[in-house]
């Protein structure tokens, strides 16, 4: 089916897209081919990938196993991909969902190079009217955000940026043809999983390599490697059994999240623990060690304190050891790093670690940068600095609800949503992977394939029953937020500067977004919601 072109040039479409990354691909998918409604995707970019056709830096690659960071909703594609390495590199899981795009017919359906400049919801029709920077005009009846939590890029304002003579990119907005570090002095801002995998990698190319950090974190050995043929065929064989676990698990991973606490093990114990995890590496040593490292601050220590112990063991001058280790928040509490080599790159001649903590950046100067204490000259900056995580693409949107409500003024004190799919006030309005829901703190397709198929089951007994208005009501919203609250309280998450809690971007209202109690617990809550007839939205003909 084509898109009809209604007589006032608007275009109607049945469901908009936003986002032609891992969830608008789906969502995709699912709404077009499987209901069979008249879809459109709307995407800035020229190109499918979302999150990976952006950040391409130098070392950018998927923290979560190759073979559990993909989709699992068809048998076919599983089995016909071939992963190369333990943990993918941009390039491949870009590469892959191009694969997607291709082989479920999707692009057809896709509008690149087209971004979505407003979306306001029109009472009377109970429609969302949508504009584009192409001067597009678009009604749909549901319109669908699935435009990522970590895609709104934050560079921070220092003065002075404009006047820089040499070249300056953000990791995740960085350049297609690559960036050629031989011979230069390169500057690297910001310390999280993004810094800390570029490090290695700039480092090995660059004359010099200065990185500024203003906060140290607890990063632990990915141990990359080869899927060997032998292991990507048992993977295959076991692939429904894997994803079962995947699902049943909390944070959407195949291993076993462990119960056992910290505090019932001699210190012996523990650190064999610590240490076969260690050495096993990735995202196990969070999640396999002690099931109470994220409540207990006792635990957390120790955990922290192992970690501590590898960082000043690995980095051979103490001071620069010291400085790399990090004190200030709880291990687990920022979004934990891994990494290949970041520690060891220290010992390397060509690369220097400043403290921006005690003495910050004050300027970009023509030659460089200043700090409270020092000059540093550079050929190129590199901005790892994060982004407006969670809610900034979504309210870049100028999205308008009832009343003309913009959602930017409603969650002006921190977003508040239903199972973070649904917002009261903007009817007919679902967000993949939103606030409040548990997204970032899982294996993030895991966590997009469940949205997205409860987004479409949603749909379709709309259409089934007739009915055309879906809106979260006032006080499942409010039930929902206290919990979502409640449980982050109940671990040591709030403790952290983190941007789980907006702590990165000045100005922006503290409060954990994402949804702490676990992808179980919430399955299972947002499947009752669906089978009690869409228990705490309100539904209209
Ligand atoms: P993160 O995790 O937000 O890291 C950004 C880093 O930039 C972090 O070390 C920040 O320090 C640092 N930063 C931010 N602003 C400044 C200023 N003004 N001065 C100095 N340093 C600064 O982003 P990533 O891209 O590394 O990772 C994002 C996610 O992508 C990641 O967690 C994965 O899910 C994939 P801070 O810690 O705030 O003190």
């Amino acid at each position: 089916m084509s898109a009809q072109v209604a007589a006032a040039g608007v275009r109607q479409l049945d469901v908009a897209i936003v986002g032609a990354g891992f969830s608008g691909l789906y969502m995709l998918h699912r709404i077009r081919d499987l209901l069979k409604l008249e879809t459109q995707v709307f995407e800035a970019a020229d190109g499918v990938g979302g999150t990976w056709y952006w950040n391409r830096y130098p070392g950018a690659r998927c923290d979560s196993e190759s073979y559990v960071y993909s989709y699992s909703f068809s048998k076919e594609l599983e089995q016909e991909w071939n992963w190369s390495s333990r943990y993918p590199e941009q390039p491949e899981i870009l590469q892959y969902l191009n694969h997607v795009a291709d082989r479920f017919d999707l692009r057809r359906s896709i509008q690149f190079e087209t971004r979505v400049t407003s979306a306001t919801f029109d009472e009377t029709s109970s429609r969302w009217n949508l504009t584009t920077d192409t001067g597009e005009k678009v009604s749909a009846r549901y319109l669908v955000s699935a435009v990522g939590c970590l895609s709104s890029s934050n560079t921070p304002d220092f003065p002075g940026l404009s006047s820089f003579k040499g070249d300056f990119y953000h990791t995740g907005a960085w350049p297609h043809e690559g960036v050629d570090f031989k011979g230069k002095r390169v500057g690297l801002i910001g310390t999280g999983s993004t810094g800390i995998q570029a490090t290695p990698v700039i480092a090995a190319q660059a004359e010099h390599l200065t990185v500024f950090q203003r906060t140290p974190n607890f990063s632990i050995p990915a141990r990359n490697a080869p899927l060997t043929s032998e292991a990507a065929r048992e993977i295959k064989e076991n692939y429904d059994r894997i994803r079962q676990t995947c699902r049943e698990s909390d944070f959407g991973f195949p291993y076993e999240v462990s119960e056992r606490l910290a505090s019932e093990v001699s210190a012996e114990e523990r650190n064999a623990i610590y240490s076969e995890l260690w050495d096993l590496g990735g995202f196990r040593f969070f999640a396999s060690s002690f099931g109470d490292i994220l409540s207990d601050k006792a635990a957390n220590d120790t955990a922290a304190e192992f970690v501590r112990a590898k960082i000043r063991e690995t980095v051979k001058d103490p001071a620069t050891a010291e400085l790399l280790c990090p004190t200030d928040h709880p291990y687990g509490t920022k979004r934990p790093p891994i990494d290949t080599d970041y520690y060891q790159s220290f010992n390397r001649d060509n690369v220097t670690l400043v403290d921006v903590r005690t003495k910050p950046i004050v300027q970009i100067t023509p030659a460089g940068l200043r700090t409270e204490d020092a000059e540093y000259d550079l050929d190129i900056i590199v901005f790892a600095t994060g982004f407006d995580a969670m809610t900034g693409a979504l309210l870049n949107m100028d999205i308008r609800g009832l009343n003309g409500t913009r959602l930017a003024d409603k969650w002006a004190d921190g977003p508040r949503s239903y199972l973070g799919l649904q917002i009261v006030g903007f009817p007919n309005l679902f967000t993949i992977t939103g606030p409040g829901s548990p997204s970032v703190l899982t294996n993030m397709p895991v966590a997009i394939e469940q949205h997205v198929e409860w987004v479409s089951d949603c749909i379709d007994y709309m259409n089934r029953h007739g009915l055309s208005r879906i809106e979260a009501t006032e006080d499942a919203q409010e039930e929902w937020v206290q919990h979502v609250w409640d449980e982050a309280q109940a671990t040591l998450f709030p403790q952290a500067n983190s941007w789980y809690m907006g702590a990165n971007i000045p100005g922006k209202t503290r409060v954990f977004m994402p949804y702490v109690g676990g992808m179980t617990l919430y399955r299972d809550r947002c499947n009752d919601v669906a089978e009690h007839g869409y228990k705490g939205f309100a539904l209209q003909n």
